[in-house]
Parts: C-alpha cells; sequence; structure tokens
C-alpha cells in the first residue's frame, strides 16, 4: 500500500544516526500522556503512547516502554543492610509485609524510547485481540510479501549495528565474512547487568534475506555459523553453555533482516511461543531435509487486531 511522504520519512528515521545523535537533548520534551497501550504487573512494565513537543521537530508521537529492573545479588543484601526505611503494612504472627524505599541507585526503571513512533509502533504495543494465520507458500507471495515490501519497520537501526555506526561498543563477537558473518549483540531489551534474563541478537551480514521464508539450503553455511560461534562467544563471555540458551528466529518478525534471538533457557523472554518462535536447530534440519523447505511449507503465526496484515487476510477470505 501506498505511504505518504510524511509517514516514510517518519519511518526512515526510526533508529538511524540522527535520533542517537541526538541523546544528550531532552529526550521526552514537554511529554504528555496520551494513553497507555499495555501493561503488565507480572513483568512490571507499561507500555505508553504519549506526546513529544520541541521547536527543532514540533510535536511527535513517543512510545516509552517503562520497565523495573530485576534484582540483581551483588546490590541486593545492601537494600537490608543500609538501614533501610521500612513500613509496615501488615503483621500476623511470624508473617509481616513492609513497603520498602530503596536508594535511588537501586531504584532504576528502565526506559525505552522510540521516538519519533510510527503508527506500527503504536499498534506493536497496544493490547489487542490475536489470530492465527495459517500462511501457505502462495500466501506469503501473494499477500505477506508485497505487505511487507510496502509496510515493513525501516531497518536503518540494523544498517547502523552492521556500518558500527551505532552500538559498535557494545559487540560481542563479530564473524566479518560477507556471506557467512554476523554481528553477535545485546539485545536492547537486556541490560547486561544479570546473565537470568540474557537477550542478545545475531545480525547476519549478508542484506536482503527477509525472514525465514527466504532461507534455503544455501543458507546453511550461515546459519550454522551463527549457531556455533553464537554459542562460542556467549560461552567465553557470559560462562553459559549452548544447552542453557534457547536460539530462535521469529516469524513474522518485526524487522526483515535476518537475525536470531538468543535468550536465557529460564528467562521467559517475550516472543517465545510456538506461534512465534523457530529453533535455529530445526530450522537448519529442516533445511538440510528439504532445501525448499520454507518457501513451501505453511507457517503458522497470530496477528494482532487492527494489523494490516490481518486485514490484507481476511479480504483475501483467508481468516
Ligand atoms: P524481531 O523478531 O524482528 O521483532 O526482533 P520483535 O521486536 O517483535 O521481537 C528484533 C529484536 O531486535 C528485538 O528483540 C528487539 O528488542 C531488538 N531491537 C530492536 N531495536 C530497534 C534495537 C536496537 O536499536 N538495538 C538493539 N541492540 N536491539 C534492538
Amino acid at each position: 500500500m501506498a505511504q505518504s511522504g510524511e509517514k516514510r520519512k517518519r519511518e526512515d528515521n526510526d533508529g538511524g544516526i540522527g535520533d542517537s545523535g541526538s541523546s544528550q537533548e531532552q529526550p521526552l520534551p514537554g511529554f504528555q500522556l496520551h494513553s497507555v497501550l499495555r501493561e503488565s504487573a507480572r513483568d512490571k512494565t507499561i507500555f505508553l503512547h504519549g506526546k513529544v513537543t520541541s521547536v527543532s521537530h514540533g510535536t511527535q508521537d513517543a512510545v516509552v516502554i517503562l520497565e523495573r529492573f530485576p534484582f540483581q545479588a551483588e546490590t541486593v543484601s545492601s537494600l537490608l543492610t543500609n538501614q533501610p526505611e521500612l513500613k509496615l503494612q501488615l503483621k500476623n504472627d511470624i508473617y509481616s509485609v513492609y513497603h520498602l524505599n530503596p536508594p535511588p541507585e537501586l531504584n532504576e526503571v528502565k526506559t525505552t524510547v522510540i521516538c519519533p513512533a510510527t503508527e506500527k509502533h503504536i499498534k506493536k504495543y497496544l493490547h489487542q485481540d490475536l489470530y492465527l494465520i495459517h500462511e501457505t507458500g502462495e500466501d506469503y507471495k501473494t499477500i505477506t510479501l508485497p505487505f511487507i515490501e510496502a509496510q515493513s519497520f525501516s531497518i536503518q537501526w540494523v544498517y547502523n549495528i552492521l556500518d558500527k555506526k551505532a552500538e559498535s561498543e557494545r559487540i560481542i563477537h563479530e564473524d566479518p565474512d560477507p556471506e557467512h558473518g554476523f554481528i553477535l549483540i545485546p539485545d536492547f531489551k537486556w541490560n547486561q547487568k544479570q546473565v537470568e534474563d540474557l537477550y542478545l541478537i545475531a545480525i547476519c551480514h549478508p542484506r536482503g534475506i527477509k525472514s525465514l521464508r527466504d532461507l534455503t539450503s544455501d543458507h546453511l553455511p550461515l546459519l550454522r555459523n551463527i549457531l556455533r560461534e553464537g554459542q562460542e562467544a556467549i560461552l567465553k563471555r557470559y560462562g553459559i553453555h549452548g544447552n542453557q540458551l534457547r536460539i530462535y528466529l521469529h516469524y513474522q518478525p518485526s524487522y526483515y533482516h535476518l537475525h536470531v534471538h538468543f535468550t536465557a533457557l529460564g528467562h521467559d523472554a517475550p516472543g517465545i511461543s510456538v506461534d512465534r518462535a523457530h529453533l535455529l536447530c530445526d530450522v537448519i534440519q529442516n533445511l538440510e531435509c528439504d532445501p525448499q523447505y520454507y518457501k513451501t511449507r505453511t507457517l503458522t503465526y497470530a496477528l494482532r487486531a487492527g494489523e494490516e496484515l490481518l486485514e490484507k487476510y481476511r479480504a483475501a477470505g483467508k481468516c
């Protein structure tokens, strides 16, 4: 579908250098809350849609994700030893509940800002009912692919990493081979303070591989390389063995440049459910058995109400 020049410009800015270059400025000038997109008491996370206003950019949409950090074994005892301010809430026999006000350095809130946020970002974080799509190889060609080509998120942030224009100091491992190489880097969902919620992504060097659907047996050397070198690098850096890692691809991904997720097996990371995650070891085996597996196979995934791709499937009478 055609997009307005304004929208395209905003999407092209997504993750661009221009944005990270302005990190010295106040990141959320004049922030006004527009709505709560989603919240999770269990995950201690809230997703906000707001408006920010600055002289240079006028009024822009922003998505802000606030998230409480997990406790860290090294610092947690100081919460209790340094004369904590404990306010009693309830006492019954041997049981008591307090409110503890931690010192500021132990009370940080991880704040992820996407600005300017596109409509697609806002929808991505909005709580919506989910619907399953059973996408055949033919559906991919006639419905999904044209949609991706017209609509997908900008992957400028990915190119910034590959070109060392952003996050270069965060790279954990690189294989620079243009065909089989990749960069392993902490995902921006992970604060790197504890390995319990370890989350890295391997971004492949070759450009133009959009997703699982583009993979054939020609890509086996690349995939095997990511699996082997990714595990070795994580073992070396964090002491976590491959058998304690969940290594997978998303289908559908949000960003159409092939990347692989590495998460701690014990971490209930978002996007690990069977309707989205494809284990890299299974992907490799499937391609070893059938070089065209992902071109022909029906792939099942969930889409949110209101998502444009879902509307396309509905219009085609496929959902
Ligand atoms: P995905 O499967 O395309 O989509 O994964 P998802 O976000 O719906 O899971 C992309 C992954 O890249 C996610 O795990 C994001 O958290 C991560 N990510 C996204 N951005 C914009 C960045 C970024 O700028 N830097 C880093 N390091 N990770 C990012």
